[in-house]
């Protein structure tokens, strides 16, 4: 018996509002060895006093489900409704050897009518409406589409930077540039529409020096090689024309060092307005044609190692007030609908939490998902974004269903261990990618196995979360990490995959429609046979049950909803590779 397996904190992805007045609780149990939990809850204020004049407390008591299992735990969970907004609860636990123990917030003891009668239950002691995490409902329906503007395509050669080379015509490098621009975007709204996508994910637009645009020089300006404010507004008319919701790169953590700001620095050393924006920790700073090796001697702080990064104080209340100012010119004068946040994990929390208090106050149901490549819980838990970029989810599915690195045991492992650090809400509007501009792509990564990719794909975008395709995928393109996974977007439908293409607009299709489905968060993963590596992902829904196998020597997917094949897509035989999918639905 692993006592020391067993865990539960209150006010946390442990015990929350999921809605207003239903409460999820979780426990965690040695995987395997608890035959039951049954827990005990009730109104804290609900007691009798006995005959020897003892406060007795009336509960309720409930059987919890086995939510998922991992190689060391097993996680149970229950909802509770709470109309009066007030908890109290402890959990009987009975281990398959017979043993019964109670678990409540001082103790871990036998079950016995002394211990019950001395329990001091775990408290939830009033649920406020405000403190509930909540995020937009919008985005559970929403399969996003991420654009590195410079390479997507050229709608407008009279905007060329200097030097832009024809498109596509070489590698992409950390210097070139091939001419992306937001008219491009604009004369392939038809083409996404018709992939089915209904989000872009935009990395930076505003003014900047480089090719990728975060080294921001100004971000109340689009860059000219980009386009105008005049010709993102008619972008993103457009695009909600289209029912295509827009999301912009916010780059926080640091400006670019031909920023006005930072060369006022440069010219006016610590007399500068702007000295107090920076981390400066001599003057004047070091600062000429810096090659990265001379990084380590930096005056200054600066993102990664990168000189021309210098590094913005978010603590510094002028900062903070230029970076809200920022965020809401975008909302309120072009109607954006999503920030995504640059190296999140590097700004304070101070300055998240009024962010995010901020952008709610112009549009209660605005998404914000950070950059974090980690664990997040210390955002999520404090409301500062809605999701992240859901970098551990890529990454296990990348390690097992890709690269085979890891088996499909340890791979549910990841994504359940994962999955059981947020609350529901969050989990539903995680930005879901198996690649992106700072990434190789997904199908170089398989070594050009498609049908791999196909599982992956499928295996994505039947889990919680939002799903989001990294331009080209669609297409078939490839490409080791950036910068050349930033290559230009082949337009020649010669050079196009387009079995792919259908494959994914069938996805889509898939996600949207039954999104209310596959997005739901009460899952149950189990793994089937652990010797075929099949593992078996059951959701019990109200109304259905979906249920999917993975397991390897099958070569088809087939994604049935109450019985019905929605998707049919054989993979053809000489693209067998060891997995398939077989997603079936049934009453
Ligand atoms: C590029 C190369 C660098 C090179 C630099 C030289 O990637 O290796 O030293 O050029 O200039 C932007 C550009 C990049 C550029 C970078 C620095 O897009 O092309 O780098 O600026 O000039 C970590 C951070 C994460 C960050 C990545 C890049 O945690 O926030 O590094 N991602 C964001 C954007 C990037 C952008 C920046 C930040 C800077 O998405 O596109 O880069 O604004 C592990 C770690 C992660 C790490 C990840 C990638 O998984 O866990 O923490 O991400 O690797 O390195």
């Amino acid at each position: 018996m692993n006592l020391a397996a067993l865990y539960h904190r209150p006010d946390s992805e442990m015990a929350y509002l999921v809605k207003k007045d239903d409460f999820q609780i979780r426990l965690r149990t040695g995987t395997n060895e608890v035959e039951n939990v049954i827990l005990y809850y009730g109104d804290p204020y609900d007691v009798t006093i006995n005959d020897k004049k003892k406060q007795i407390w009336e509960y309720q008591v409930q059987e919890m489900n086995l939510q998922a299992s991992t190689s060391l735990y097993d996680y149970w969970q229950l909802n509770v409704s709470v109309p009066l907004k007030r908890l109290q609860y402890f959990f009987k636990i009975k281990f398959r050897n017979g043993k019964e123990f109670l678990y409540d917030d001082r103790h871990i003891w036998s079950y016995s009518k002394t211990h019950l009668e001395n329990s001091s239950g775990f408290r939830m002691p009033y649920f406020h409406e405000i403190d509930r995490i909540k995020t937009p409902d919008w985005v559970k329906k929403t399969v996003w589409y991420q654009i590195f503007p410079e390479r997507f395509a050229n709608g407008d050669h009279s905007i060329d930077p200097k030097g832009t080379l024809p498109w596509g015509s070489e590698k992409p490098s950390r210097t070139n540039f091939f001419g992306g621009d937001l008219q491009g975007v604009i004369d392939h709204l038809d083409y996404l529409e018709d992939l089915g996508i209904n989000g872009i994910y935009f990395c930076p637009i505003f003014a900047a020096h480089s090719n990728h645009k975060y080294d921001t020089i100004d971000y109340f300006n689009i860059d000219p090689a980009f386009g105008s404010k005049k010709k993102f507004k008619e972008l993103v008319d457009k695009a909600h024309e289209r029912g295509i919701k827009i999301m912009l790169d916010a780059v926080f953590n640091h400006m670019g060092d031909f920023s006005m700001q930072w060369q006022d620095v440069i010219k006016n050393g610590e007399k500068s307005r702007f000295a107090e924006w920076f981390h400066i920790n001599k003057f004047p700073v070091s600062y000429d044609e810096i090659s990265l090796e001379q990084a380590e001697n930096l005056t200054y702080e600066v993102f990664a190692k990168t000189p021309h990064m210098p590094k913005l104080n978010t603590a510094n209340p002028e900062v903070q007030d230029y970076l809200l100012e920022i965020a809401r010119y975008w909302i309120e004068k072009f109607d954006i609908d999503a920030w995504r946040l640059d190296v999140a994990n590097e700004i304070d929390h101070h300055f998240w939490k009024k962010f995010y208090r901020e952008i709610h106050k112009l549009k209660s149901d605005f998404y914000v998902v950070g950059e974090v490549w980690h664990s997040a819980q210390s955002w999520l838990d404090q409301a500062e974004f809605d999701g992240v970029m859901n970098y551990p989810f890529t990454d296990a599915i990348i390690d097992g269903i890709i690269l085979n690195k890891i088996n499909i045991t340890n791979m549910m492992d990841a994504l359940i261990n994962n999955l059981m650090k947020y609350r529901d809400q969050n989990n539903q509007v995680m930005l879901n990618s198996l690649d992106t501009h700072d990434t190789a792509r997904i199908l170089t990564l398989a070594k050009g196995d498609k049908n791999r990719v196909r599982q992956a794909l499928v295996f994505m975008f039947m889990l919680t979360g939002s799903p989001c395709i990294y331009y080209g995928t669609e297409i078939g393109m490839t490409g080791v990490p950036d910068p050349d996974c930033r290559r230009c977007m082949i337009w020649d439908k010669s050079q196009q995959d387009l079995r792919m293409f259908n494959f994914m607009k069938d996805l889509i299709a898939i996600r949207k429609k039954y999104s209310k489905v596959l997005n739901y968060s009460n899952i149950t993963w189990s793994l089937v046979d652990k010797g075929n590596y099949s593992v078996e992902l059951i959701r019990e829904l109200p109304r259905c049950k979906v249920q999917s196998i993975f397991n390897f020597g099958k070569n088809n997917i087939d994604v049935k909803v109450d019985g019905k094949k929605i998707l049919a897509s054989n993979i053809g035989k000489n693209e067998i590779a060891p997995g398939g999918f077989i997603i079936t639905v049934t009453d």
